[in-house]
Parts: structure tokens; sequence; C-alpha cells
């Protein structure tokens, strides 16, 4: 997709509240690299420091004011807040400054709606955009009668946002009833999976981190890979098979973000689910990111938001081929970490084997007799466990097992001793 460059790129300067000031450095950075990523253009940041944002107009009033002379000096088209604004200090700011105001909520909408591509992740954005909207109705009149295109107006068309509260409320309705349909579909589809037992791993993390050139790399894949954040919004899955002769199934996902909109979380719930159904989690961590450890706290914030708990946890350490990368980087919270580099190959053979040997701690003993009639089972036993003994008797086939946690449930269920 190429820009078109005939549009004038907006211009925003950028805005945060904050107790630390490098703190809000730091988020104002991402805030710049989302801003592009949308299309538009950062200008020179404002941080002003405070314990709490203020209630009326975000940053406090003097500042509010120093911000429209500078809106006017530098010709902004507007400004964009770090965080999520209340309908109050929307629009009471933009009475200040006269001018667009935007919001990180926003703006992370807007490059979901332009990234989404399946007919599920459109419909989650939309839904996402819709609720912001109904929660923003009053603040947001003002600064949308004054957006002429561009940030913001992505997604529904305008004329949905002129409509009135109900209208929304009611295609939100609408929408809720499509995801959920999508999702008894998903389940079908995971259910048909399960019959036929592959272990599945999801892989997680922050948005750049470097998850979809990693499934490409472990299976030959081309998912699309871009230095640009939110890249990928609709899961894939794909099969790998491991040095051992193991299948797997590894499941890219939708990136994190800090301030992760909470619409947007819930909206892509249905989507996250897979890393919920997954057996295993596979955190990758851009080990060259000065910010690393605030992206890694942010993973599990959302894991638990998400309530994803309770299971192994392989973080793979990325881009070490990178020379500012952290090698001594850790995650206390991973039951395993490995250096990689999804880039140059460099690590991936480790990460293989750290995975198996997950495997095969978490394979549980298995003593049954199945009938003959399970052939099925007997040869799901036989791929992905480990068989210790296996005798013919007389009514079927005694055997004794190492195997996943489903099989065992499966061969239980089927078992004919006592
Ligand atoms: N140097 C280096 N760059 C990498 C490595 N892995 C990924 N990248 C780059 O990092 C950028 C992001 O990679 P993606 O695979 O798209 O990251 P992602 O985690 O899928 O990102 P989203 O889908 O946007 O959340 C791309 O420009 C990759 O080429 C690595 O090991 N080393
Ligand atoms: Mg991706």
């Amino acid at each position: 997709m190429h820009d078109n460059t005939a549009i004038k790129t907006e211009r925003y300067i950028p805005v945060v509240v904050s107790e630390n000031t490098e703190a809000g450095r730091v988020s104002l950075d991402e805030l710049s690299r989302l801003l592009e990523t949308a299309g538009a253009e950062a200008l020179e940041y404002v941080i002003q420091k405070l314990p709490s944002a203020d209630t009326a107009t975000y940053v406090g009033s003097g500042k509010a004011h120093e911000l429209k002379e500078m809106v006017e000096a530098l010709g902004a088209d507007g400004v964009i807040c770090d965080d999520e604004l209340t309908p109050a200090q929307m629009r009471n700011l933009s009475d200040i400054l006269e001018c667009k105001v935007l919001d990180r909520t926003m703006l992370i909408l807007d490059i979901f709606a332009k990234h989404a591509k399946t007919g599920e992740g459109k419909v989650q954005v939309e839904l996402a955009q819709l609720k912001y909207r109904a929660s923003h109705l009053t603040g947001l009149g003002k600064v949308l009668s004054r957006l002429g295109g561009g940030i913001g107006t992505r997604g529904p068309g305008e004329s949905k946002l002129e409509s009135d509260r109900r209208a929304i409320n009611h295609r939100i309705s609408v929408l809720s009833k499509d995801i959920k349909d999508m999702v008894k579909v998903r389940e079908t589809t995971r259910k048909k999976r399960s019959g036929d037992y592959i272990p599945t791993i999801a892989i997680v993390g922050y948005t750049n981190a470097g998850k979809s050139t990693l499934l490409n790399r472990l299976t030959g894949s081309e998912v699309l890979a871009e230095n640009k954040l939110f890249a990928t919004l609709d899961p894939t899955t794909r099969v790998c098979r491991l040095p051992e002769g193991q299948e797997f199934l590894f499941t890219d996902t939708v990136g994190f973000i800090s301030k992760l909109p909470h619409n947007l979380v819930d909206a892509f719930k249905s989507t996250l689910e897979e890393a919920k159904y997954a057996d295993y989690i596979l955190h990758v961590l851009d080990a060259s990111d000065p910010d690393a450890e605030l992206h890694r706290q942010v993973v599990y914030d959302t894991l638990a938001e998400l309530k994803i708990s309770g299971k192994p946890v392989i973080t793979a350490m990325n881009k070490t081929d990178e020379p500012g990368a952290d090698r001594s980087l850790k995650d206390l919270q991973a039951t395993v970490c490995v250096n990689i580099s999804a880039k140059t190959g460099a690590g991936i053979d480790d990460l293989l084997n750290a995975i198996e040997k997950i495997l095969r701690e978490s394979r549980e003993r298995l003593d049954v007799v199945l009938p003959y009639s399970e052939g099925g089972l007997l040869s799901q036993i036989r791929k992905y466990g480990r068989v210790v003994n296996e005798e013919y008797v007389e009514n079927g086939i005694r055997i004794s097992a190492f195997v996943p946690k489903n099989i065992k449930g499966l061969a239980e269920k089927a078992n004919l001793s006592d």
C-alpha cells in the first residue's frame, strides 16, 4: 500500500501529563511512532510534570493557553494527548485550542482500522470505535465538526458519526452479535482441531517485537512482517515440525502496547482467545529496545487482563543481532528464556529445544487398556507421546506412555481396565 503523497501530512503536537519527565518522553516517543504509522507527523513534545491529569483540561489551564500559542506558531493541525481523554477534557481543550484534539485511543483505533484485513478484524475495530464514540459523543461533537478527514475519521464514516446515540447503540448490538457468531465458528474449528490433538503455541508480545518474523522463521510461511506498529491484527496459525518429529501449531497474534485502549482489548478478546486456548505461550521480547523491561511488564499485565495465566511461558529475547541488544535481559516470570534473532536465525535451534523440553516435561503418565476400535487414539498416543510399554491383551491393547494432558483425558475415557 502506498501513502497518497498528494494529501498533506497532518502535523500534531504530542502532549503528555506525567510525574516523571523521562517516562513522559519515552511514552511520547512511542506516540510519535504511532502517529508515523498512521501517516501523520509529530512536532515538538509538550510534557507537563504533574502527578495526575487536570480533570477539566488534561493539562493545566495555564499550559493549555501556552499550547494554543504553540499550535499557532508551529502551524500544527492539532494536538494529540497521550491518554484517553474524558468527554469533558476533550470539549474544554478543543474550546481553548480551536484545533483538532485527538487522544492516544483515537490514534490506535485509527491504525487498527487501517490495518484490519479480514471481516472479523474489521468488525472488531468498528465495534471498538463505536464504543469509544458512544462514550465520547458530547466531547466529540466539537472535535468532529473540525475534522476534515485524517486521523479519527477512518472507519465507520461521517454519516454515522453524526447519528445519535441510539443509532450507534443499535449498531453496537448488531456488531456484537456478528462477533458472537464468528466466535462460534472459531470454536467449532478449534474443536475440530482438538479432535486430532496437536499442541498449540500462541506467539504473544509487544507490538513490533518480531512475532510475525519469528512465525515465518519457524514455519517457513510469509506473514506480513513490517517495521510498523500493529502490522498484524488477524491471527494466523501455521504448523511447525520440531527436530524430534513432533508437530506444533503456532498462532501469531495482535501485538500489545502500553495504555492499550480498553475497548480494543474487549473487541479483540475473541481473537486473543487463541492465546487462551493455547497449550503454551511463546513471548517475544525485543531485547534491543531500551524499554524492553517496560514492554515485558505490559505483556504480562495484558495477559492477566485477558485472564490468561498458568500456562508455561517461553520467552524469546529477540533481535540479539542488534549491537544495542541487552543479552543479559531476564524474564523471571517465564518458564524458560532463550536469546534469539528471528532475522538471522541465531538461537532458533535453542528455542526449538526449549519447546521440546517443556513439552516432554509436561507429559503425564498413562496406563490404560484400549479397545481395538480406538485405532485413532492409539496412533495419537504413539505420535505425540512416548510409549513405555505396549502389549496385546484379551480385550484390547494395554499401553503405558507419557502423553499430553488432552490425550490422557481421551484415553482414560476409553479405558477398559479399572
Ligand atoms: N534486527 C532485527 N530485526 C528484527 C528481528 N525480528 C524482527 N525484526 C524486525 O522488526 C520489525 C517488526 O517485525 P514483525 O515481525 O512485524 O513484528 P511483530 O511483533 O509481528 O509486530 P506487530 O504485528 O506490528 O505487532 C520488522 O522490521 C522486522 O524485520 C531480529 O531478530 N533482528
Ligand atoms: Mg506481526
